[in-house]
């Protein structure tokens, strides 16, 4: 489940160093210039107000905790426009716009526990923001890391756009292949297609695919890697929503920031491209309101990010694996994430159960059926597993806060690098 957490502990007193003069790209040295640095503190318990809303701004954002015994309660919070975090045994935490406040008031079923303005908890949480920033890869950084994985490796990567933001960004993908290279050169390979930050504040989830990349050219003479560039058809796209991450970063103070940057009509921020999915698009788990954090856009693919997406898997017929990388709950998710059923095909579900069962082990996250977190239509997973039969999971990674500082990256990449490895063990054949 979302993190079990009663009170917030946070690992926010560690910073990161990057070394002067440190410039190399190779996996270790993107990881020995995270330093950890100073004790964890704690952040103050967020003060409770029951039931009884303070004075909102009309377009202020709250950290609420909310009455919810079951995942079909979570799922009309979401309906609701929250963005749930944190999920308790009867209650759950997260982001809420004030229209969202106001829905839960006049409904006396949703009770809320307690209130507080998001700057207040974001300056309780993130006190390493500027260090934090050192170590974490912005879009530039990560642009430029993958550029040179390419170049430094030309005989079996190549980087390229899958296609640009809302805002003008590319949207890189790190391609690896020891026999096509590029957008356009087709591949009979089996291929696996890893995913990150699709969600702007999940800075966490550009680091792992981010990293595996590098750990992927460093380890490419070892036996079963080199198998696996030889035999397999490999995608690393480490940051699908860039316009969203520089978003959250660019005043050097997070924002908190989920969705992609389109300004809607009513000049709220973003749509949030993992409910603009055509798979039972705008249905349970999303809003159609524009502040909402769940805001699922005006029509299925409406932006330029999820087209992208939507794009580049379906010319990419030879795809079998996907993970999409999120944060933070520790788990392994699989289809359906829209809908309480299971997959129908039986081989599919058991290849699912296997697969997210054994990357459970080495990760240590726990493996479950995508709605019984809550159920959320519009899924990236859902839609890439029911169009493209892209056996597909979502992998919320560790950490008690979108801002876990860097003392997290170390231990999260490797494990992930071995889910990750394992997952392309099992490409060519997944139901073997
Ligand atoms: O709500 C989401 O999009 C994902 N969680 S996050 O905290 N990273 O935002 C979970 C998606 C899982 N999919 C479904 N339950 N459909
Ligand atoms: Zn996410």
């Amino acid at each position: 489940m979302k993190k079990l957490l009663l009170s917030l502990t946070l690992l926010t007193g560690f910073a990161l160093a990057l070394k002067a003069g440190d410039t190399g790209t190779s996996f270790e040295q993107l990881l020995s210039r995270i330093t950890p640095a100073g004790a964890p503190a704690a952040a103050p318990a967020p003060a409770t107000a029951k039931a009884v809303l303070p004075a909102l701004q009309p377009d202020g954002y709250y950290w609420v905790t909310v009455q919810a015994a079951d995942k079909y309660a979570r799922t009309r919070l979401l309906e609701a426009g929250m963005d749930i975090v944190e999920i308790h045994k009867d209650k759950v935490s997260g982001f809420a716009h004030a229209n969202t406040l106001k829905l839960l008031s006049v409904n006396k079923a949703m009770l809320v526990e307690s209130v507080i303005p998001v700057m207040d908890y974001l300056s309780a949480v993130n006190k390493d923001f500027p260090a934090a920033d050192a170590a974490y890869h912005n879009y530039a950084e990560t642009t430029s890391l993958l550029k040179d994985m390419a170049s430094k490796n030309s005989d079996i990567a190549s980087v390229f756009s899958i296609g640009k933001t809302t805002e003008g960004r590319d949207i890189w993908c790190l391609r690896i292949n020891s026999s096509a290279k590029g957008a356009s050169v087709k591949s009979e390979k089996p291929g696996a297609f890893f995913l990150g930050n699709v969600h702007a504040r999940e800075h966490l989830a550009d680091e792992v695919p981010l990293l595996l990349a590098a750990w992927l050219m460093d380890h490419r003479k070892d036996a079963d890697i080199k198998k696996y560039i030889d035999t397999l058809d490999i995608y690393i796209v480490p940051m699908g929503n860039p316009d969203g991450v520089e978003y959250d970063i660019k005043t050097g103070k997070y924002q908190s920031h989920r969705k992609n940057t389109r300004i809607n009509p009513d000049k709220s921020v973003g749509v949030d491209l993992n409910r603009n999915f055509d798979s039972w698009w705008c249905q349970q788990g999303a809003s159609h309101s524009t502040w909402a954090d769940t805001y699922c856009g005006p029509s299925a693919f409406s932006e330029p990010e999820s087209k992208a997406l939507k794009a580049f898997m379906e010319a990419r017929k030879n795809l079998k694996t996907h993970i999409s990388y999120h944060s933070y709950a520790s788990e392994i998710l699989y289809p359906w994430g829209g809908s309480d059923e299971d997959v129908p095909d039986q081989k599919d579900k058991a290849a699912f159960i296997k697969l997210a069962g054994e990357m459970g082990k080495l990760t240590g996250y726990s493996p479950i059926k995508s709605s019984e977190m809550y159920i959320a239509t519009g899924d990236s997973c859902d839609w890439a597993y029911a169009e493209g039969k892209i056996l597909a999971f979502t992998f919320e990674l560790e950490g008690n806060s979108f801002y876990p500082g860097a003392s997290i990256i170390t231990k999260t990449v490797n494990s992930n690098i071995k889910a990750a490895v394992y997952l392309l063990s099992m490409t060519a054949d997944p139901y073997k």
